[in-house]
């Protein structure tokens, strides 16, 4: 059994739309665990670290300012390709892309407000949970699997 895990950002739009509970009920409805969950306000450093790889793209100044803007609910999942079925999961990044049924497809309508971050690789999860969960996370041990997995 595979424990791969993803990074998941429920940002301020989403919290502010009280869309956080509908969020973590699709990834858990789906058969995935909740490792890491914290409400928080984020620092400069931070959201400007997370956006390292969009740096030189015209949005990323107001990217930053949006994460800025509010709490953000950052959280860890874990299981069976979760970083691209979390993807599937989210949809497109432009709302207007996203296919209904999946989150941003059903939930909104900017690219600037879409809701939800989720990593895009193995290699790109490892990072952005060592940055935003840098005291590590819970030992734990989900009992279902037999139920979710054959
Ligand atoms: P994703 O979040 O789907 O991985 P990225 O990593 O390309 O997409 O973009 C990160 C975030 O930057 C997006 N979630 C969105 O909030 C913002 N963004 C991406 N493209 C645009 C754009 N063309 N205009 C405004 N904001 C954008």
């Amino acid at each position: 059994m595979t424990t791969e895990v993803t990074f998941i950002m429920v940002k301020p739009d989403g919290v502010q739309r009280n869309l956080t509970g509908e969020i973590i009920r699709r990834f858990e409805a789906k058969g995935y665990y909740l490792r890491g969950l914290k409400l928080k306000q984020v620092e400069r450093s931070l959201a400007e670290e997370h956006y390292i790889d969009l740096k030189s793209k015209p949005f990323y100044p107001g990217l930053v300012d949006y994460i800025l803007s509010a709490p953000v609910v950052a959280m860890v999942f874990s299981g069976k390709n979760v970083v691209t079925m979390g993807r599937k999961l989210i949809g497109a990044t432009n709302p207007l892309a996203s296919e209904p049924g999946t989150i941003r497809g059903d939930l909104c309508i900017d690219v600037g407000r879409n809701v939800i971050h989720g990593s895009d690789s193995v290699e790109s999860a490892q990072r952005e949970i060592g940055l935003w969960f840098p005291e590590g996370l819970v030992e734990y041990k989900p009992h279902m699997l037999p139920w979710i997995y054959e």
